[in-house]
C-alpha cells in the first residue's frame, strides 16, 4: 500500500479524529502539516477545490471527508474494525450526529472567552481565522447555536454517554471500539482543549475515564512530509482503476461534474464523473502541479452538478 498522506492541521479537531484512528489502529502515517487558513495551494491542487481539512492522499487517490477516510481505514492495520456488523447503524448514525450537530455545538464552547486558552498565537491569527472563516461560511446551510443551547446540549449528551460507560464497558458499544468512539472523542478533544469546561468532564467519570483512553491513541505522530515531496508523491503514482457506474440520472460516467459538500465550505471541485453509487463518489481532477488524481467524497452529506 502507498504510504498514508494525512493534509491536517495540529488544532483541527476532524484531524484528531484521524490521527487518533492511526494510532488505535497502529497505522504509520506521514504528516502534512498545512496552515489553519488559506491558502492551501498544493492541498488544494489535489482536491480540485474541496477545501476541508483533513484529507487523506493515497498516490493519486486522495479521500475527502472523515466518515469515507474511516472507512478508508476501517479494517486497516491492526485491532477491531472500526465498523462491527453488529453496532453499525447505531455507530455510523452517532458518528453523523456527533459530526454535525455536536460539532455545532463544539464550535460554540470552544470559542467561549473562558475557554479559547491560546487558540490563537496573537491578535493578529485571530483577526486573519476571522477572515479566513467568513469566507468558509459563506452560503453555508448550518446555524452555531447559542452558548446556552450548546451548553445544554453537551451536558446532556455527556450525561447520556457517562451513564452507558458505567456498566464498565471499554467504549461506547461494548469491548471493541467502533467509529463512534473516535467520532465522539474528537468533539470532547475539542471542546476540552482550551482547558474551561474540566469540570464538567471530571464530574462524568466514566466519560473522564474513557476520554483518557481515546487521548492515548492521539500520541502517534506521523512522519513529517512536505506539500512538495506531496505533490510528487502524486505525480509519480497512477490513480487506483474505477469500477465505473452512476445512480445519477442523466450523469454518467465522463460527464464533466462539479462536487460539493451540501451543508458548509461550499468550494466545489470539479472534474469528471468515474463512480456515483450509495457510498461514495468518485472524480477524477486534473491539475498541471499533480497531474491526475482521483477524489473521492462520501455521498452522504456531497452534491454532484453537472457542468452544462
Ligand atoms: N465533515 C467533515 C468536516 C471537516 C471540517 O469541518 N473541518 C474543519 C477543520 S476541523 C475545516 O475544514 N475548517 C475550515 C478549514 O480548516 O479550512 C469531515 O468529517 O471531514
Amino acid at each position: 500500500m502507498a504510504e498514508l498522506i494525512l493534509h491536517h492541521y495540529p488544532e483541527s479537531p476532524f484531524s484528531e479524529k484521524v490521527r487518533a484512528i492511526f494510532g488505535a489502529r497502529q497505522l504509520a502515517w506521514r504528516s502534512l502539516q498545512v496552515s489553519m487558513v488559506m491558502p492551501r495551494p498544493s492541498t488544494i491542487a489535489l482536491t480540485g477545490g474541496y477545501r476541508r481539512i483533513p484529507v487523506l492522499q493515497v498516490g493519486a487517490d486522495v479521500y475527502c471527508d472523515t466518515a469515507l477516510i474511516a472507512e478508508y481505514l476501517g479494517d486497516r492495520g491492526s485491532g477491531p474494525t472500526l465498523f462491527p456488523a453488529r453496532h453499525r447503524l447505531a455507530a455510523q448514525t452517532l458518528a453523523r450526529w456527533v459530526d454535525t450537530e455536536l460539532f455545532w455545538a463544539a464550535v460554540t464552547l470552544r470559542f467561549m472567552p473562558e475557554n479559547m486558552g491560546n487558540f490563537f498565537a496573537d491578535p493578529g491569527a485571530a483577526q486573519a481565522f476571522a477572515e479566513d472563516r467568513a469566507n468558509f461560511a459563506r452560503g453555508s446551510h448550518v446555524r452555531r447555536p447559542s452558548v446556552d443551547e450548546a451548553q445544554a446540549r453537551y451536558a446532556r449528551f455527556l450525561a447520556e454517554m457517562d451513564s452507558q460507560l458505567g456498566d464498565g464497558r471499554a467504549y461506547l458499544f461494548g469491548a471493541d471500539w467502533s467509529v463512534a468512539d473516535f467520532a465522539v472523542y474528537h468533539m470532547l478533544w475539542f471542546i476540552h482543549a482550551g482547558g474551561g469546561m474540566s469540570d464538567l468532564l471530571a464530574s462524568r467519570p466514566h466519560a473522564a475515564a474513557w476520554m483518557a483512553r481515546m487521548r492515548a491513541f492521539g500520541q502517534h505522530p506521523g512522519e513529517a512530509i512536505s506539500a512538495d515531496e506531496a505533490i510528487a508523491v502524486a505525480c509519480e503514482a497512477n490513480p487506483l482503476a474505477v469500477d465505473q457506474t452512476s445512480d445519477l440520472p442523466g450523469i454518467p460516467p465522463g460527464t464533466k461534474v462539479h462536487v460539493a459538500p451540501v451543508d458548509y465550505g461550499i468550494m466545489p471541485s470539479p472534474g469528471v464523473l468515474l463512480r456515483c453509487d450509495r457510498d461514495t463518489i468518485v472524480i477524477r481532477c486534473e491539475h498541471a502541479l499533480t497531474g491526475a488524481v482521483n477524489v473521492h467524497f462520501p455521498r452522504h452529506g456531497f452534491g454532484v452538478t453537472a457542468n452544462g
